[in-house]
């Protein structure tokens, strides 16, 4: 080990956060470029599905809450392509690769969102194991990640109540708002669990990236932990998780749950989803309609500094 890896390795040991200027084993920056990168793309293309509804929410105060919300996944895309930019990539090469379908998002966001009742789903499962995620990552070594995390978890919470609440709305109507609850959980709920990735097992990054101390829980724990938190949550609602085998296993003290369906899983993340094609193609449109801005706002960049160089 040379000296600058022993100083990585003891900042690491020492809890103390990696910073942009820092010397790096270029594995890790090429790591979190990767799961930063994928993590922002996930934010913007998490957008689509939920702006579908914005126009058909059923009261202002929905549609209010939702496009706050919708706005937020924006914001969290911006910090996120902030934060890979530090290790120095560019956010124009990372859009282009997602754009020209190399880079991976999260597989949720390939499934369609049907009915009113599928935000209220994706607002209390999808916003809710994506904070049972984050929240690990706040703690994460690299220093713009980690803080990046802090203010998107906040945002999260409110998202998650926001699905939730709109669930209880639900559940408490009629037989008919009953049984559209009922539904989306139906659909949402294996989609959510494999939002956690693959098993422990079959995780390619897991061990290195914990040993950096990136991931601080391991996919399966994350996931055991999230159908622990839901099953009371589903209970209270009083719909029924698509599940028979789910059961509280008194000796491990967490739920046993049914196997997920891996080559669902991996069927979606090599892009044969029911929507990969769909979102792909509305992201590229609205980055090609983005173009007059991009220029406007370097053109502006570009005149103001001149200006500031002749002042000088
Ligand atoms: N979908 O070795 P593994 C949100 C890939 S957005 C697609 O376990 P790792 C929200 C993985 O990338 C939430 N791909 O990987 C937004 C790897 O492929 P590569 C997004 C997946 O990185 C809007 C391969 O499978 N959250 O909350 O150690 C509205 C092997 O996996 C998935 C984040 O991105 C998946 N589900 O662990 C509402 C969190 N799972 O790169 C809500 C940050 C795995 O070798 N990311 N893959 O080609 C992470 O924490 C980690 O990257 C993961 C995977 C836990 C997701």
């Amino acid at each position: 080990m040379d000296a600058f890896e022993k100083v990585f390795e003891a900042k690491l040991e020492a809890e103390e956060k990696i910073e942009p200027k820092d010397w790096m084993p270029e594995k890790y920056r090429k790591t979190l470029i990767r799961q930063i990168s994928q993590h922002a793309h996930s934010e913007i293309v998490g957008m689509l599905p939920e702006g579908n509804w914005i126009t058909r929410a059923p009261s202002l105060r929905r549609k209010v809450a939702l496009l706050a919300k919708v706005q937020d996944e924006a914001g969290h895309g911006l910090y996120l392509y902030s934060a890979a930019e530090t290790l120095g990539v560019e956010r124009a090469t990372l859009l282009d690769q997602l754009h020209e379908g190399k880079a991976k998002y999260s597989s949720i966001f390939n499934y369609p969102t049907v009915s009113w009742a599928d935000i209220g789903a994706i607002g209390w499962l999808v916003d809710g194991a994506a904070i049972m995620n984050q929240v690990m990552l706040t703690r994460a070594s690299y220093g713009p990640y980690a803080r990046a995390m802090v203010r998107i978890c906040k945002e999260e919470s409110f998202h998650q109540r926001q699905g939730y609440e709109i669930m209880m709305t639900l559940s408490n109507g009629s037989e008919e708002q009953k049984a559209m609850a009922q539904d989306a959980l139906d659909r949402w709920w294996w989609p959510s669990l494999m939002m956690f990735g693959p098993s422990d097992k079959e995780s390619t990054h897991s061990a290195q990236s914990m040993a950096w101390k990136i991931k601080r829980k391991s996919n399966d724990d994350l996931r055991q932990q999230f159908v622990d938190v839901s099953v009371p949550q589903a209970e209270y609602l009083g719909l029924k998780i698509p599940d028979d085998k789910l059961k509280w296993n008194e000796e491990r003290g967490h739920y046993d749950f049914g196997e997920i369906d891996w080559d669902e899983f991996w069927n979606v993340i090599k892009g044969n989803g029911p929507c990969n094609e769909e979102r792909l193609a509305a992201r590229v449109k609205a980055h090609e309609e983005g173009e007059w801005v991009r220029d406007a706002a370097l053109a502006y960049a570009e005149k103001h500094s001149n200006k500031q160089k002749v002042e000088a």
